[in-house]
């Protein structure tokens, strides 16, 4: 156990031996909560590499994380979320990772809990396996329009994967390579995780989730309010609905 951050090393999975791992963190104006990111997720595995892609923020992200050792990408201005994690995946695809955590810059997603995330893939179970808040009896708080649209998102996502999915906009994840190509190539943008599930599907990789607990932000603002819950949670149901009819981007594998 690491007396700063309370995260209890990584069990030295022999599993782990030989495969190059590298954490994405998307950052938007989170230098007050990136340097515990940064360090609970050293605590957790000493050999994760760390990608913060900077979101053209204007405060001192990008700093506070280079101070810490992390390789950072500057985006010269603001893509949002699904620009910057994209990003992620491309630096991790061209430079040959074998694994991808992705955990979000806001310390809402807890690197100790990051061993649960990992385990399917590692067990060659899964491809891409999703941190879900509703998964167990975790009880996460959050305002009722989010809640609503979560419950809602998930349900739809649930018929078109025919799997049940109980948290479709979860960004605490872990991947594998073949789910890395996908997104290095091809990634959605505002609220990219819920169409991200539907694109693994569609390109017959295979899906888990894993219930975790996430924790409150502590500092900076999130960015979706109620009214911006609605607009999101239309947009995202209407992209879906166009992604039924869209080729895949990435070949389809023979299985
Ligand atoms: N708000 C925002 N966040 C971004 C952007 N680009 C990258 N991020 C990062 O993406 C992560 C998730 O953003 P949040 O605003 O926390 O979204 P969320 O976790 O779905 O919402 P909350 O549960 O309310 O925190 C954070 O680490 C942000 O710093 C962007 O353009 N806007
Ligand atoms: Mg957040």
């Amino acid at each position: 156990m690491s007396a700063e951050t309370g995260v209890r090393p990584v069990e030295h999975d022999p599993r782990l031996a030989g495969l190059r791992r590298i954490a994405i963190v998307p950052a938007y104006n989170e230098e007050h909560n990136i340097g515990r990111v940064l360090d609970e997720l050293r605590a957790f595995d000493a050999e994760l590499e760390v990608v913060v892609v900077s979101d053209g923020s204007t405060d001192g992200t990008a700093e506070v994380a280079e101070a810490r050792g992390a390789h950072v990408i500057r985006l010269p201005f603001n893509l949002g979320i699904g620009g910057a994690v994209q990003t992620g995946f491309r630096y991790a695809h061209e430079n040959g990772y074998d694994l991808v955590v992705r955990v979000d810059g806001d310390a809402q997603h807890d690197p100790a809990q990051l061993d649960r995330v990992l385990a399917p893939v590692l067990a060659g179970e899964a491809d891409i396996v999703v941190g879900s808040r509703f998964a167990g009896a975790s009880g996460y708080r959050s305002s009722a329009t989010r809640r609503i649209g979560i419950r809602v998102l998930a349900s739809v996502v649930s018929a078109i994967a025919r799997q049940k999915v109980t948290d479709p906009t979860s960004g605490f994840q872990a991947l594998n390579r073949r789910a890395i190509a996908l997104f290095a190539a091809d990634y959605p943008h505002d609220y990219p995780e819920v169409e991200g599930m539907v694109m693994t599907i569609k390109h017959r990789l295979r899906l888990r989730e894993v219930g975790v607990t996430m924790r409150v932000r502590e500092h900076g603002r999130s960015s979706i309010g109620a009214a911006a819950s609605v607009y999101y949670m239309a947009k995202v149901l209407l992209a879906l609905f166009v992604g039924l009819f869209r080729r895949s981007i990435v070949p389809l594998e023979e299985k």
